[in-house]
């Protein structure tokens, strides 16, 4: 036993075009954190790229489990993301119902600016229902929340009863806790927002405005706020680390300019996240 708290991650490793492991790992990393991957798939550059080239890794989850069975190996936290078929979602629940104890993070990675990933068919989408079923936490963006409850990608910024009822209806499929990323709001512009049904309790985090999207914020979005969660974090403070994380990143790399496929310049602030930070910038949705 040593208090170093191990997270089992479920995601692709993509070369090029920093996104999913690529984020992850330093991430948790610096937060003191260890990282157990279990590559979904390996790419050569993420899916922005259009003509990867990519390895499915379906077969390899299956015996990796048993391996750490095997090993007796536990874990304090499962959490998934891209995912390469619809059968990972069948070998995801495995894992999820191996370990009970632990805290289950779904980031239900299907797409984003309204609409789903190269590589997402009709089928997986429909499929990663049943990963949300069994969450503690899902992080969708907007597309991906649209998605989750087949409504509409909203063209218009949405009232703060309408991000309610989604976050509601979200956790009505079964996580405690959602949180959705770059929701637009008709009175707080590009937010982030939060509920936590065991206490019926609704969060904000207005973001500052940068024209710019880039790739894996969804990933260190979500693995800073899994961070901050398994360090004790309350909700509305582990929305806010990751949320000033992010932002923090996303200036950094628009000040270089470098094209969006490229993901974001953490590399030289990751002690950010091992300093003491003032969270203070969460309201009530
Ligand atoms: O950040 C989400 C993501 C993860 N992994 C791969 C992706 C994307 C988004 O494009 O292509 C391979």
């Amino acid at each position: 036993m040593n208090g170093i708290k191990k997270v089992l991650a479920i995601h692709d490793i993509s070369g090029i075009g920093r996104c999913s492991l690529t984020v992850i790992i330093p991430v948790l990393s610096a937060m003191g954190i260890q990282v157990c991957p279990i590559p979904t798939a390996v790419l050569s550059a993420h899916t922005g790229y259009g003509d990867f080239v990519m390895r499915d890794l379906t077969d390899f989850m299956p015996p990796a489990l048993d391996h750490y069975k095997k090993l007796g190996t536990k874990f304090d936290c499962v959490y998934s993301g891209f995912l390469a078929s619809d059968a990972q979602i069948d070998h995801c629940l495995d894992f999820f119902a191996s370990y009970p104890d632990a805290l289950k993070v779904v980031d239900p990675v299907m797409g984003d600016d309204g609409k789903a990933y190269a590589t997402y068919t009709k089928e997986l989408c429909s499929r990663m229902s049943e990963l949300v079923a069994v969450a503690d936490i899902i992080t969708p963006n907007l597309t991906e929340a649209a998605i989750l409850l087949g409504e509409e990608y909203p063209t218009a910024p949405l009232r703060n009863s309408d991000a309610k009822s989604w976050l509601v209806r979200l956790a009505e499929k079964g996580a405690n806790i959602v949180v959705i990323t770059s929701c637009p709001l008709v009175d707080g512009g590009m937010s982030t927002i939060g509920y936590d049904k065991r206490t019926s309790s609704f969060w904000k985090i207005k973001n500052d405005y940068v024209p710019m999207s880039y790739s894996g914020s969804g990933d260190m979005f979500a693995s800073v706020l899994t961070g901050g969660i398994l360090k004790g974090d309350s909700l509305p403070i582990a929305m806010n680390r990751a949320t000033s994380f992010t932002e923090l990143a996303v200036k950094n790399t628009y000040s270089y300019g470098t094209p969006w496929t490229d993901g974001l310049m953490f590399e030289d602030q990751l002690t950010w996240l091992t300093g003491y930070q003032e969270l203070s910038g969460f309201t009530d949705l």
